[in-house]
């Protein structure tokens, strides 16, 4: 409870920023960037969303944060659209279950993306698996919603949950997201090289982006190329950082 009170004075206080990981596609060229939510905290310093965010799912107050968190990626995006650099930069944003199912989100993004003229294709939303095959039928209702407006959706961590072929069909996609824990054993573990290409193949099957998370070493960037995975996020390309780095990391105009 300490820590709910604590979070509802970040909000107050303008605690919370986003951080940018980095998107690159196969070429090398950089095509957007995960937001990852920061608490920068008076005392304790930069604290990671692993020490907040379950606390915070326990209550709405995962939607005030998630509101919080889409307000300020569409602030970004619109800033992006007016420099030739950025414009066509995309960027993913986390959802939490408890947000995505609360009744106001279809509407909240909505009206974000359209108060900030932030351009609705650029913005992808993540969802788990677990959360899109918790309730398929409301789960395709809201994405259409969404999906018929122009925002993206994709699944992250996938490879983890239980998602049939079936049920993938179903549901409004634009990308898949192989999980970390996936790629890390990638020219170690033979298995997981058969599920790292299975995913490739079926995101190939069902005309879905591929993005490939954690990726660490250049063997894990080759094999992943080798099996036709055309998008990479990890620490190799680049960390989770401020966004005047990531803009840095740009090619000069
Ligand atoms: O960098 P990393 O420590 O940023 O993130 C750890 C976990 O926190 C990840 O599983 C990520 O999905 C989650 N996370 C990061 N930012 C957000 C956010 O804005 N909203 C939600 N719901 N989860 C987030
Ligand atoms: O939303 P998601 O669960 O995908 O969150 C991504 C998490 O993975 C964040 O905590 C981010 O900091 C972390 N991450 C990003 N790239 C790497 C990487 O290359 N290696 C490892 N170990 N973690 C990473
Ligand atoms: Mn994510
Ligand atoms: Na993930």
């Amino acid at each position: 409870a300490q820590l709910e009170t604590d979070l509802k004075s970040a909000l107050r206080n303008a605690e919370f920023l986003l951080y940018y990981q980095p998107q690159f596609a196969y070429d090398g060229s950089m095509v957007g960037a995960e937001a990852l939510l920061r608490w920068q905290h008076p005392e304790r310093g930069l604290v990671p969303p692993a020490a907040f965010i379950a606390a915070a799912e326990e209550s709405d107050l995962i939607v005030l944060i998630g509101n919080w968190v889409l307000r300020t990626a569409c602030v970004q995006l619109a800033q992006w659209q007016q420099d030739p650099r950025c414009e066509k930069l995309q960027l993913s944003v986390n959802v939490s279950a408890r947000q995505f199912r609360h009744a106001g989100f279809v509407d909240q993004v909505l009206s974000e993306v359209a108060r900030l003229g932030a351009r609705a294709h650029l913005l992808t939303l993540e969802l788990t698996e677990s959360l899109v095959l918790d309730n398929v039928e409301e789960t395709v209702a809201r994405m259409l919603q969404l999906r018929t407006r122009g925002i993206r959706f994709s699944v992250d961590d996938f490879g983890t949950g239980y998602s049939s072929l079936a049920y993938l069909t179903r549901l409004p996609l634009h990308q898949l997201k192989i999980d970390q824990s996936f790629v890390r054993n990638l020219g170690t573990r033979p298995t997981d090289e058969v599920i790292v290409q299975t995913i490739i193949g079926m995101a190939h099957n069902l005309e879905l982006e591929v993005i490939a998370e954690g990726v660490e070493t250049e063997e894990q960037r080759a094999l992943l190329r080798h099996y036709g995975c055309s998008f990479y996020q990890g620490y190799l390309l680049g960390q989770p950082m401020p966004i005047t780095d990531l803009l840095a990391l740009l090619p000069p105009p």
